[in-house]
């Protein structure tokens, strides 16, 4: 049974190619940067927006389903091994490396934990023959800790005893599967973890509990000897309030907290920076800078609505800052690029899923074009190097590097200057943006 019967293998065919079934920019094998393509970007799909969406579920609190696809069945288990199966078709198709997924994209919960357990084994073994067949791996999967009711105020912050060890079921049953299908990473999003009141919150009693969590995690792991990257996704609101995995900033500093820095990286996501106020290649900054960069969730967002829209990625500019942050920082490891994106909910037809995907692929194989020419040049290089020239090249710049410096010796320096100016440097950033867009267009 084929679900894309119309569409073959999607080829690299070059800019200029009129093929929209074809990619302009993604070649998988060029060499870029002394690493292919396809290893730079090790791109994923999103299991849940490709399979699991409808153009109503989590897309649209207004609307019903717009779209209707092959595998869909009025029997969930039977849906669910149809998915499976176009899952890997898709991804054969497409020529993605890698897939990721929550537990409950891929089995029903049925009507206990037993049963749920018992139909994600008969879904993971159909995964397992097919990643063995195909050659796909997974890049991560996930617990959705979010969407049942039991999770109303948050899984490991619940102040629900009940729910939290429910969670801890479904966590370990995930680490279980990552383990069994050889997850590259084992993913964390809190979209449940954090407060609506704050009076009616122990925040110390919930920030203790997340991190034991955590730890139980991490254990549990060693215990059965699941090797994967640990990552935790942060996102400041949506579904809840105030979500306690604000940004990049403020989860790393919960990880050091509580001593989990040794054991998890970051999964950053670009709808997430923006909802946070920050950019996307803020966020990979950030982490970078604390060694924390894990992986990405590759989308956008839409300025005018402001909420997290998760749009397949087709802006240059943010896209080529994006992946300049990460090349710069020495790649994603075990990481990769998971396009946590959906279609919108009027490109009702199947095919949409292949063009969007090529969209956005094909920007960031040109972000990571620009990406080369950018490093090879030096361009930001040199200007950051012109910027802190002072502390490179004069003596109390250095003293200040290399740590000797004082206050009373910087006091001591700054009034022997007596009235010299201190001479300010223009950023000319109306030149570096424009020049920006030459390096893109
Ligand atoms: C929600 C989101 C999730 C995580 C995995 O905004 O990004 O899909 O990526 O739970
Ligand atoms: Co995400």
């Amino acid at each position: 049974m084929s679900y894309f019967p119309d569409v073959a293998k999607i080829k690299y065919e070059g800019k200029g190619s009129k093929n929209p079934f074809a990619f302009k920019h993604y070649n998988p094998e060029e060499i870029v940067l002394g690493k292919t393509m396809e290893d730079h970007m090790r791109f994923a799909v999103a299991y849940w927006h490709t399979f699991a969406s409808d153009g109503a579920k989590g897309q649209d609190p207004f609307g019903m389903k717009t779209m209707t696809r092959p595998w869909e069945s009025t029997d969930p288990l039977e849906e669910a091994r149809q998915k499976a199966y176009a899952n890997f078709e898709f991804l054969e198709k497409l020529g993605v490396p890698f897939f990721a997924f929550h537990d409950l994209d891929v089995a029903p919960e049925g009507t206990s934990l037993e049963e749920y357990h018992a139909n994600l084994d008969e879904i993971t073994d159909i995964f397992k023959a097919e990643m063995e067949r195909t050659g796909i791996k997974l890049l991560w999967n996930t617990s959705n800790a979010f969407s049942h009711p039991r999770f109303v105020n948050g899984a490991a912050t619940s102040p629900n005893a009940e729910t939290y060890a429910h969670a801890a079921a479904q966590v370990k049953k995930g680490l279980d599967i990552a383990k069994k299908l050889g997850a590259e990473n084992y993913v964390f999003w809190g979209g449940r973890e954090g407060y609506e009141y704050l009076q009616i919150t122990d925040y110390k009693l919930e920030q203790d509990n997340q991190a034991k969590f955590y730890w139980m995690a991490v254990n549990y792991a060693k215990e059965i000897g699941y090797t994967g990257q640990f990552l935790i996704e942060p996102k400041p609101k949506e579904p809840t309030k105030h979500q306690y995995d604000f940004d990049s900033a403020t989860t790393i500093a919960f990880l050091k907290s509580y001593g989990l820095d040794e054991h998890f990286k970051l999964n950053l996501e670009a709808n997430h920076a923006t909802l946070a106020m920050h950019t996307f290649d803020h966020e990979i900054r950030v982490a970078a800078a604390a060694g924390l960069l894990g992986s990405i969730d590759a989308n956008q967002g839409d300025l005018l609505l402001g909420w997290d829209t998760d749009e397949f990625p087709t802006d240059l500019a943010a896209s080529t800052l994006a992946v300049y942050e990460i090349v710069k920082a020495g790649g994603l490891g075990s990481g990769g690029v998971n396009f946590d994106s959906k279609v919108r909910r009027s490109s009702t037809d199947l095919n949409d899923l292949f063009l969007a995907h090529i969209a956005g692929m094909d920007t960031w194989a040109r972000a990571l074009k620009t990406t080369e020419r950018l490093i090879n040049d030096k361009f930001f290089d040199n200007i950051v190097t012109e910027r802190y020239d002072t502390f490179y090249n004069t003596e109390v710049g250095k003293s200040v590097l290399d740590g000797t410096a004082t206050l009373a010796s910087l006091s001591e320096y700054a009034i022997a200057k007596k009235d010299e100016q201190i001479k300010v440097i223009s950023d000319r950033l109306e030149y570096v943006k424009a020049q920006l867009n030459e390096y893109i267009f």
